[in-house]
């Protein structure tokens, strides 16, 4: 490089260069970043878990000057559909990157199981006392022990029930239903345990199979039963919130400590921020005014949807609300689940959850 830049005339080019790219990396170092870094997630852009994708790949772009570019690749597209298959890949740097569901990202990450746990989390606030406690950081710590980089927490949601035969509102409700779920063995287990009859397959073959009716029934939040128009298939569902499902915004290890220290805080600030947005989509209208104003007041969005349940309602659905007595029978149908479950996660985690949910 001296040699090439001998003479005033190229000193005078690189300077000009510096003073471009400022305040990041010199030209020189900006070499080292990737055309594209390649982002995995199981969704639609048009769900509110892709359109948090969407956001983040944006805003690091803005906030690295045009350095990382983030390219979306969204319903598991890089997979072939194995939606479980991402951690798995970001880890071994096939994937730089991930939006991603806590559920698709336990193969790799057991301790995830315990968003899993049927009626174990009950609500919002819990749920962020778990990710901004202890149990949120010990999660993040054994990423890293496999080779992924944990950014931010964002939000797919609780997992209601849905299907076309009746309105459940006990484990007999249950008997003999054909439930898709996705194939991570709890939920095998959850919906065997409960007496339904649960079929596991990737999100991708999951609504041909409502189509088809190869199924009778699935669980996922509002903010997949909405976009997919699960009316035309399903005309009942129960929000019964038996558990959350997170996402988290994470990165191949290796490869994000190789990055300059402001990269990495540019990339960290655009995870927070898109995280900020698409949690506050996916709850909205689910926890009082909370989101909504969050999304008006921060992001100068106005959701089309404001309150999902009487836009399920307004489709069609009969839409129903256990009682605390129908709540219980669940609970108690499902505590053997704990006994196998607890020992997979990690004892000291599940201790983690429950002392970070009673601050
Ligand atoms: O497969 C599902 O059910 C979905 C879309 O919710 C996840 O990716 C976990």
């Amino acid at each position: 490089m001296t040699k090439k830049f001998g003479s005033f005339k190229c000193l005078l080019v690189l300077a000009l260069g510096l003073s471009l790219a400022a305040p990041f990396a010199a030209p020189a170092e900006a070499g080292k970043f990737k055309k594209e870094y390649k982002m995995t997630l199981n969704v639609p852009s048009s769900f509110y878990w892709g359109m948090g994708a969407t956001k983040f790949a944006k805003l690091v772009k803005e906030k690295t000057n045009g350095q990382i570019n983030i390219k979306p690749y969204y319903s598991s597209a890089l997979l072939k559909g194995a939606q479980l298959k991402s951690p798995q890949m970001v880890a071994q740097g096939v994937i730089d990157c991930a939006f991603e569901s806590t559920i698709n990202s336990s193969p790799v990450i057991p301790e995830m199981n315990i968003f899993s746990l049927p009626f174990f989390i009950n609500n919002f606030e819990n749920l962020d006392k778990m990710e901004y406690g202890e149990t949120g950081k010990a999660i993040f710590k054994a990423m890293e022990k496999k080779g992924l980089k944990g950014l931010a927490w964002a939000e797919n949601g609780f997992r209601q029930v849905t299907n076309s035969k009746k309105a459940i509102h006990s484990p007999q409700d249950l008997k003999g239903l054909r439930v898709r779920v996705v194939g991570s063995p709890i939920f095998i287990d959850t919906f065997r345990q409960l007496g339904a009859d649960p079929v596991n397959m990737n999100w991708g073959d999951a609504v041909t199979a409502f189509q088809q009716g190869v199924v009778d029934g699935q669980e996922n939040p509002v903010g997949v039963i909405i976009p997919v128009q699960i009316w035309n298939y399903h005309k009942y569902t129960t929000f019964w919130n038996y558990l959350v499902d997170p996402c988290i915004i994470y990165w191949n290890k290796k490869q994000w400590d190789a990055f300059p220290k402001d990269i990495q805080k540019a990339i960290q600030e655009a995870a927070e921020e898109a995280a900020r947005f698409e949690k506050a989509l996916c709850r909205a209208g689910l926890d009082g005014d909370k989101s909504l104003n969050i999304l008006k007041n921060e992001f100068n969005h106005i959701m089309k949807v404001p309150d999902p349940v009487k836009y399920l309602e307004g489709k069609g659905m009969t839409v129903t609300f256990l009682s605390d007595q129908e709540r219980q029978a669940f609970i108690d149908a499902t505590k053997p689940l704990y006994d196998k479950w607890i020992p997979k996660i990690g004892k000291d985690l599940y201790e983690k959850a429950k002392a970070d949910m009673s601050k």
